[in-house]
């Protein structure tokens, strides 16, 4: 059988399973097409996407502006490297910064690179400006996060899963409860070595935990007092995805009107990276302004990919669309529709405890405990009535569709939903 022919469902899944190593339990579909909201199987059925790429899709799939951007620079210059200048770079640095409100950008490809970065420069920055002692800089995480896949990164991981037989681990990283500023207070004082923060503004592997109102503003607010940089991890609420061009405000150019925000949350360093792109492409980012990241200098740190012209015109298409789209005002107005519909749902139905979430992140609570299989039950009937989402835990079921939806897509969404989990 030729690779080219149209393959079944159950001769992809076949495929994958034989030649691509096992590290993922995908939701049995096989995806050959997206436009906007939609993604469509082999065999032609179409499903609402709820997962967006882990929120990388939050412009839609397949958007035309960012398509045409990527084939464009394609056809004229994908990759010079680093090495020499291109004509793309620049204007997407600026670009950018004007849009978040830092002095500047290093440039990288996935989510844990720039994590990875964000790490470095840190560091670097306690020992070069605030002055610890070489190979002293503790960085602060919080329990339950989740930052990646790389050997660093998992070392300050708590999920055995993803660390189990990979170490040995890095050292270097102080690890406290999430949501809680006592704890917070605590390690700040007790260290005088601590370089950084780094915190995801909601938790999404956690299960979308949306931290007490607040928090985040106090947790800013400890690390100014202390010097510390305040590390925020929005690869995934970033970029309209929370109802706001960020979770951490900055320089919010979302034109809400609810955003009253916590703008001095403002993040020392910012992470970026899947929507970034609008999923079209790996792209990431980490900002800061010149006092910070000024100390990196030539030679410390790279990528081959990082900044090339493919991703620089992908980025800014994907930005524009975010900004003239008005998607954190569209993920915020409909995020408020879908948690007021489920949370009257879950009054009336045994299985769902509850909704949370933040714009277009959210996810329910069921009923069950973590080692059932209730959660996946309910993905592959929703999967079936044409709607696709991924449990994350066993009893966790999350919500994160493209931005770009309208209300009345939403609307048969719910109705999907409450009809399958009815079902039960
Ligand atoms: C996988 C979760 C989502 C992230 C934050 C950095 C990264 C991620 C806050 C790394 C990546 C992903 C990757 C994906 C599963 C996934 C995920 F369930 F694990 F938590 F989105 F919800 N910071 N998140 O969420 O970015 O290197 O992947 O580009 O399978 O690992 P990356």
């Amino acid at each position: 059988m030729a690779v080219v022919d149209q393959l079944t469902s159950q001769q992809a899944i076949d495929l994958e399973n034989k030649y691509g190593a096992h590290n993922y339990h995908p939701l049995p579909v096989v995806l050959s097409r997206g436009e906007g909201v939609y993604v469509w199987d082999v065999e032609g059925k179409k499903y609402y996407d709820f997962l967006s790429a882990y929120s990388a899709v939050n412009q839609g799939h397949c958007h035309p502006r960012i398509v045409d951007a990527m084939t464009e620079q394609a056809k004229t210059l994908s990759l010079t490297s680093r090495a020499f200048y291109n004509d793309k770079l620049g204007e997407y640095e600026k670009f950018a910064t004007e849009t978040f409100g830092f002095d500047k950008l290093l440039p990288m490809n996935t989510g844990a690179e720039a994590v990875e970065t964000a790490l470095k420069l840190c560091r670097k920055w306690a020992y070069e400006v605030k002055g610890i002692e070489e190979n002293n800089a503790q960085i602060i995480v919080c329990e339950n996060n989740f930052h990646g896949r790389t050997t660093t990164i998992i070392s300050f991981s708590n999920d055995p899963v993803a660390r189990k037989n990979f170490g040995p681990f890095t050292n270097g990283f102080i690890k406290i409860e999430y949501d809680n500023l006592n704890a917070l207070e605590e390690a700040l004082e007790k260290n005088k070595d601590v370089a950084g923060f780094l915190v995801e503004p909601i938790q999404g592997e956690a299960g979308v935990y949306v931290p007490s109102e607040g928090y985040l503003a106090a947790a800013k607010a400890l690390c100014v007092k202390h010097n510390v940089l305040f590390i925020a991890d929005e690869v995934q609420t970033g970029i309209a995805r929370t109802g706001r061009l960020l979770a951490t405000c900055g320089n919010c150019s979302c034109a809400d009107k609810n955003c009253s925000g916590e703008p001095e949350v403002k993040a020392d360093i910012l992470i970026l990276g899947k929507a970034l792109s609008g999923g079209a492409y790996p792209v990431s980012a980490v900002m800061a302004n010149d006092s910070i990241m000024n100390v990196i200098k030539p030679g410390n740190h790279g990528s081959t990919f990082g900044g090339n012209p493919i991703a620089a015109a992908v980025a800014v298409a994907a930005l524009g669309v975010v900004k003239d789209e008005n998607l954190a005002e569209n993920a915020q107005r409909l995020g408020e529709i879908f948690r007021k519909e489920l949370a009257a749902f879950a009054e009336t139905n045994d299985l769902v405890n509850s909704v949370r979430g933040k714009g277009l992140l959210n996810a329910i609570l069921i009923n069950d405990t973590e080692e059932s299989s209730t959660a996946w039950d309910i993905c592959i009937k929703l999967r079936d009535n044409g709607l696709l989402a991924k449990p994350t835990h066993g009893n966790i079921i999350r919500f994160a569709p493209p931005l770009v939806m309208n209300e009345e897509q939403l609307m048969d969404c719910i109705s999907i939903i409450k009809n399958t989990i009815s079902e039960f």
